[in-house]
């Protein structure tokens, strides 16, 4: 047994520790074993110069983060700017929380005992956790190297020379002293542009750089994919996508300066002499602030007044739904029979008015009696947007299905028409408000001298005079501007669709649409497709859910998730119902059917083919690379592939695939074995986790059924000549037809569909043959990802 002296010395030692820590308050180096607390206020790690500290911070009434902040000069408790914060979303208590480097080179952060944040690192050897002058908080392994930086996760700030990456996002926090992150997103979008995002909890949707403009107005330049910005020691901001700006106070370098993406979603620098406890805004992204989205709920106006800031107010008719909380909207203080009736319906004009996306029926060129009686046939028309370049009485006409993003801005030179019940009245007051700018202002008036984005300005002038052209950008239809970056009016069109946003649907409507649902289109386990007619006329897919289980708060979330993804190579989802426990989606209607029906069709000649691998590679590569959220597919099969009249491909059925937030994968709670068997990755069985390239597996898979025409569900014994009763399964068997020293030519005929004939191209077929057999490697590592599969057949489009 050890004598007392010895199992006494480690807790002396460590009481001679705490006392020196209290009376030197502040650490250098956090070296491994060591910890901060929050109950001693002195508990921080100090950069070399003193200019930022690291240590809890207070966030709330006994709730804190783990911080670093500017503390030069001095400051205390919520007075100090903090620049980055290691738990957000989930403040630690004010007694018995810790940060500790721990022995095996993580760095964690507890309450209570139990881990709110970590670093997850790991280093056997040593590990010390350091503060540098330019705000960056890091953990090194001694010898130089770099385990973890705080600049590699940023939250709503950036530093001078903290690079923001492709990798990177600031999110913006809920309000000024609550850090919990909001909606507002500053991020590189697919494009490699550098874009500000609005992703509210029903609607998503890019509003800077303003998205009725194209990258060539705005200069930006979408290939470069390096993919990084940074702002400089004088106030130079430079992005690889060629966006670049100075800040006011650019040149001087004894400035303290941050970049901000606020509260209230503009994003800001501001700088600071060194001593000055008040921070000057030097440049903003946005000098309109009402073009910001989300900042006044549904069917309300975002007005703006330099010396007011913003407000919000209902359009005439409506009322507030939650007085005091705008972000909650207007609910109409009227009802109409069903919105329809001539008899019963009047247009109210509001000058400077427009809202922004959930355009239908738009049309271009018509006059104002034609646009009205559009609005008033369309029985769920709330209103519609009359302007454009109006010669000889004609203007774009612009009606809309909800009220979103409304703004009342004296720069704005279109009328709204707000659909409202005849015998409704309304007092001066709430008509006057919306129309009491009396002639447009001149164009130095529109563009407030804030400005440092003349260009800009000047073209949103220009835009808005030459036909308020506004563009519908829907459920993160941003990323379908890649499509269309040159030609604005194409874009419009390819945005027509989704412009009637997601709808709700009664029942009896998709009874009625469906013919009481008699013509079965498909069927599967999540339950059977039947072929709708809208009233609009437009064809559609019904999707009945069978068993619906879920709730109705779930089935609307992942109802959403499918609402918002938005890819030309995805099937497109217009609506849904949720009425007792009855669950439907409605899709577009797909006139070819699914690929399983046309895997023997002479109609799928190579060219369709290859086009089909590429598509569908395309619609997964978007899934889960390019949206947002990470969306796996996991029942990638030939059934839910969907081909359009030209036999282009839309991936369906992504409704089972679970929205997964790009750093839970790891610990995914997929409990249930998802997928087709023949289809299914061997990590489904076995115990492995699932990512990504589970889907990577099913699809090429499909792909080698489509090319060779055999279905990985039976065995290929039947096709083997001879009496030869060995079985064999569609993989083993590709593999074995190509093993051997030459890939000749034959061996690969013997491969092709039959359908074919022979008619294929040589060099694309080895091709899909080639990355084939490396996806649907046993070891998910080996597989590509599905943008590198996009990338490798893209490659050979043209070959010939
Ligand atoms: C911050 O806002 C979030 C979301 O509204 C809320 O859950 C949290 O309690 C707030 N935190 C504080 C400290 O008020
Ligand atoms: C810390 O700062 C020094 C000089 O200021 C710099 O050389 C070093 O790269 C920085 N390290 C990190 C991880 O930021
Ligand atoms: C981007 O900037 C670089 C250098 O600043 C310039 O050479 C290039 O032409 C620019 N590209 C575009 C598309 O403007
Ligand atoms: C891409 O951007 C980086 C960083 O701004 C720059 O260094 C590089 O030259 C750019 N490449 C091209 C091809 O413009
Ligand atoms: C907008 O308001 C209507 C009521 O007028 C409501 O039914 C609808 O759900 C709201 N939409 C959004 C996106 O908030
Ligand atoms: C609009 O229509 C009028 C008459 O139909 C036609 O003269 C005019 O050229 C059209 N303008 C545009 C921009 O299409
Ligand atoms: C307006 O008309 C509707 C139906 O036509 C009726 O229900 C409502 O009571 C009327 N309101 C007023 C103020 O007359
Ligand atoms: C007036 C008008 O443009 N009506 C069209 C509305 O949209 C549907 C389909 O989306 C068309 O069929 C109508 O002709």
């Amino acid at each position: 047994m050890a004598p007392p002296s010895s199992l006494l010395l480690p807790l002396f030692l460590s009481l001679f520790l705490q006392s020196c820590r209290l009376s030197t308050s502040a650490l250098p180096i956090l070296p491994k074993r060591a910890s901060l607390s929050v109950e001693n206020p002195d508990d921080l790690l100090v950069s070399p110069s003193g200019a930022f500290s690291a240590g809890f911070f207070p966030v709330g009434h006994n709730a804190y983060g783990f911080a670093v902040w500017f503390s030069h000069p001095p400051c205390s408790g919520a007075a100090c700017t903090p620049v980055w914060m290691a738990n957000r979303q989930a403040p630690v208590n004010g007694r018995r929380s810790t940060l500790s480097l721990l022995n095996s080179g993580s760095l964690v952060l507890t309450d209570a005992g139990a881990e709110v944040w970590s670093s997850g690192t790991s280093s056997p050897s040593a590990a010390e956790l350091r503060l540098n002058d330019t705000g960056n908080l890091f953990l090194t392994d001694g010898s130089g190297g770099v385990l973890w930086q705080s600049f590699d996760s940023p939250t709503d700030t950036l530093l001078p020379q903290q690079p923001f990456t492709g990798k990177t996002f600031l999110i913006s926090a809920r309000s000024r002293y609550n850090y919990s992150t909001e909606f507002y997103k500053l991020y590189f979008d697919p494009n490699n542009v550098l874009r500000l995002l609005f992703d509210g909890p029903s609607i998503s949707s890019v509003y800077w750089p303003y998205p009725w403009f194209s990258n060539d107005q705005l200069g930006r330049f979408p290939y470069n994919s390096s993919r990084i910005a940074v702002l400089d020691l004088l106030g130079r901001f430079q992005s690889s996508d060629n966006y670049s700006f100075s800040t006011s106070d650019y040149g001087v370098t004894a400035m303290q300066r941050r970049m901000t993406l606020d509260f209230d979603g503009n994003l800001r620098v501001y700088g600071r002499e060194l001593g000055s406890t008040v921070w000057a805004v030097t440049w903003e992204a946005l000098s309109i602030p009402c073009f910001i989205h989300g900042v006044c709920g549904n069917n309300s106006l975002c007005s703006y007044d330099p010396t007011q800031g913003r407000s919000c107010s209902c359009v005439p008719g409506y009322v507030p739904k939650v007085p005091g909380d705008w972000s909650a909207g207007c609910v109409p203080d009227f009802t109409f029979s069903d919105g329809c009736v001539a008899d019963e319906i009047r247009f109210v004009k509001l000058q400077y008015v427009d809202f922004y996306a959930y355009d239908y029926n738009i049309s271009f060129n018509t006059t104002l009696a034609k646009c009205r009686q559009t609005c008033l046939n369309l029985c769920n028309c709330r209103g519609f947007q009359y302007s454009g370049s109006g010669s000889g009485g004609m203007s774009d006409c612009y009606p809309k299905i909800e009220l979103l993003n409304g703004h009342n801005l004296p720069s704005f030179p279109g009328e709204f028409f707000i659909k409202v019940p005849k015998n409704k009245t309304f007092t001066v007051d709430q008509l006057v408000k919306r129309t009491q700018y009396t002639c447009p202002p001149t164009q130095e008036e529109k563009v407030p001298h804030r400005s440092k984005d003349g260009g800009l300005s000047f073209m949103l002038w220009f835009a808005c005079v030459v036909g308020g052209i506004e563009i519908v950008v829907v459920f993160l239809v941003w990323c379908f501007l890649i499509r269309n970056q040159q030609d604005v009016t194409s874009a419009h069109q390819s945005y027509l669709n989704t412009a009637a946003g997601f709808k709700w649907f009664s029942y009896d409507e998709l009874k009625k649409a469906t013919r009481n649902f008699s013509k079965e289109i498909g069927r599967g386990a999540a339950g059977i497709v039947y072929k709708a007619l809208l009233p609009d006329d437009r064809v559609v897919a019904v999707k009945v859910l069978s068993n619906a289980t879920t709730g109705e708060a779930d089935f609307l979330a992942e109802a959403s998730t499918i609402g918002r993804v938005n890819h030309m190579n995805l099937i497109g989802m217009l609506g849904y119902c949720a009425e007792g426990k009855r669950r439907l989606l409605v899709y577009e209607f797909m006139e070819h059917g699914s690929l399983a029906q046309n895997l023997a069709s002479p109609e799928l000649h190579w060219k369709r083919r290859y086009d089909i691998a590429v598509g569908t590679a395309k619609g997964l590569a978007y899934l889960h690379d390019e949206c947002l959220e990470w969306v796996l597919h996991c029942d990638v099969k030939p059934q839910n592939i969907l081909l359009d009249s030209d036999y282009q491909p839309k991936v369906a059925d992504f409704g089972l695939s679970k929205l997964m937030d790009r750093g839970k994968v790891r610990n995914s709670d997929f409990s249930r074995i998802r997928g087709t068997r023949g289809y299914m990755a061997p990590e489904w069985i076995s115990n492995l986790p699932i990512t990504s390239k589970v889907d990577v597996y099913s699809y090429w898979i499909v792909m080698l059924e489509m090319v060779t025409g055999i279905s990985p569900m039976t065995s290929v014994q039947s096709l083997q000549s001879g009496g030869d009763a060995k079985q064999i399964w569609l993989v083993p068997w590709v593999r074995n037809k190509i093993k051997g020293p030459r890939r000749t030519g034959s061996r690969l005929k013997e491969m092709v569909h039959p359908e074919l004939r022979g008619n294929y191209n040589m060099k694309q077929m080895e091709v899909l043959i080639e990355v084939a057999l490396k996806c649907v490697e046993e070891d998910r590592n080996a597989r590509p990802t599905m943008s590198q599969v996009v990338e490798m057949l893209l490659r050979h489009e043209n070959d010939s």
